[in-house]
């Protein structure tokens, strides 16, 4: 059969390429003509290691299209994002249009998957949703049985940086509408999936996976809260870990500038949202890691104070170590507070995996983009925000005489 993928993002595309690699002809739709057209050369418009190859091999095989429209087929996976709102609502939008583009293309028997990330309840609504939109059609939840559409949702949970590997490898949640409609759906995955398959209903699944990321928020929460403690006490956060992470049943992660990307700092919301007065450490946690950008600024600037004119090498821009995506970038942020809270500062934005400021960056004449050795050698304070291999690999050397604030703990590890 064919399968439409629609969303060509950093899962609907890896998604396309491991369904194509095991033979299986898949359509890759996007709204952006630019994505459609990288992919149909073969392309692919955002770093991800083993990707590139994928497509490149998947394309040539004649086994992945790309369009902009949505073609007739037997399973639609549907991989679009699911942003937020200003007051932490999920942004469905995505996610009503692209069911509406999938909409007139079903005749009765095929399999339609949501994998974005969605509050509980989303795929109810995506059901109701399709019964609007075509009424000649029996939906999911109209009754059980054999149902004209199999709707359910199969959360994505791969690791930015390690996509390609843990498409394969991690277990997947499937949850049906009804029962059937997951077996079916499952069966999709069964392709290329070497974990287990676990079957469930919709809402345990969406839920499952926003108890994923809000697991991890709140444990990246405590170390943040430990490293403000620190601070505070003058005490070596990293240090205290370290000794602390010795006791055999406790692990505790890494401080950090704050948690960024698209998921991790927007899926514990939707939990709030969903039991509001019941989600307390989950909020916390949230905010916890969403003030912690100001803190490191602040951390910056009073190490600022002695200079004149301070020149800043901030070292990281993206949201994590080793990918290129600066989306809900904590690194960001902090050079944002950083160059509005010192007008008079140089700051010096250093990242190998970026090659254009962001806008609100760019527009700031105190911030230029600047290769690491150059920036360092030049600067009086050097920030650490993001890890990345080649920032590990700096001789230490070139760090001689100045001040080093490193939120990461790379230097000294
Ligand atoms: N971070 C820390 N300290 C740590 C670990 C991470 O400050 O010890 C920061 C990172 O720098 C980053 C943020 O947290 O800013 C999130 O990074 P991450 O590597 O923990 O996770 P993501 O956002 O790249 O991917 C997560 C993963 N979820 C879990 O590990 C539970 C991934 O499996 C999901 O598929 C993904 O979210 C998603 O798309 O939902």
């Amino acid at each position: 059969g064919r399968v439409a993928v629609v969303g060509l993002g950093y899962i609907g595309l890896p998604t396309a390429v491991v369904l194509a690699t095991r033979g299986v002809d898949v359509v890759g739709v996007d709204v952006n003509p630019a994505t459609v057209d990288a992919v149909e050369h073969g392309q692919v418009p955002f770093v991800e290691p083993d990707l590139a190859v994928g497509v490149t091999g998947a394309v040539a095989m004649g086994r992945l299209k790309a369009t902009t429209e949505v073609p007739s087929a037997d399973a639609y996976i549907i991989a679009v994002p699911t942003p937020f709102n200003p007051d932490h609502t999920a942004d469905l939008s995505y996610v009503r249009s692209a069911v509406e583009s999938v909409a007139p293309k079903l005749r009765g028997g095929e399999v339609v998957v949501i994998e974005s990330t969605s509050p509980p309840g989303t795929t109810e609504t995506v059901s109701r949703w399709l019964g609007e939109l075509r009424p000649d059609l029996r939906m999911p939840h109209a009754t059980e049985g054999i149902p004209d559409v199999f709707l359910a949702h199969c959360p994505e949970r791969v690791l930015p940086g390690r996509i390609m590997v843990e498409m394969i490898t991690n277990d997947r949640v499937v949850g049906g509408i009804s029962p059937r409609c997951a077996e079916k759906a499952a069966a999709i995955y069964r392709v290329f999936c070497q974990g287990e398959i676990l079957l469930t209903d919709a809402a345990s699944a969406e839920m499952a996976k926003l108890v994923e990321n809000s697991y991890r928020d709140v444990n990246i929460a405590f170390a943040n809260e430990l490293s403000l403690i620190c601070d505070s006490l003058q005490l070596d956060v990293w240090e205290v870990i370290r000794m602390a992470n010795r006791h055999p049943r406790v692990n505790i992660l890494t401080p950090g500038p704050g948690v960024g990307g698209h998921c991790i700092a927007v899926d514990p919301w939707f939990i709030v949202g969903a039991a509001p007065g019941l989600s307390k450490l989950i909020k916390v946690a949230r905010e916890v890691n969403d003030s912690k950008p100001h803190h490191v600024a602040a951390q910056v600037a009073r190490r600022a104070a002695r200079f004149r004119d301070p020149v800043i090498a901030c070292l990281g821009l993206t949201f994590k170590a080793n990918v290129d995506d600066v989306r809900e970038s904590p690194a960001r942020e902090v050079v944002s507070l950083i160059a509005e809270s010192l007008p008079d500062a140089e700051i010096m934005v250093c990242d190998p995996y970026v090659e254009e400021l962001p806008r609100e960056l760019a527009d700031r004449s105190n911030v230029r983009l600047q290769r690491a050795t150059a920036a360092i050698t030049g600067a009086d304070i050097v920030v650490m925000l993001v890890e990345h291999d080649q920032f590990r690999a700096l001789s230490r050397n070139l760090l001689e005489g100045k001040v080093v604030f490193d939120t990461q703990g790379v230097l000294r590890r």
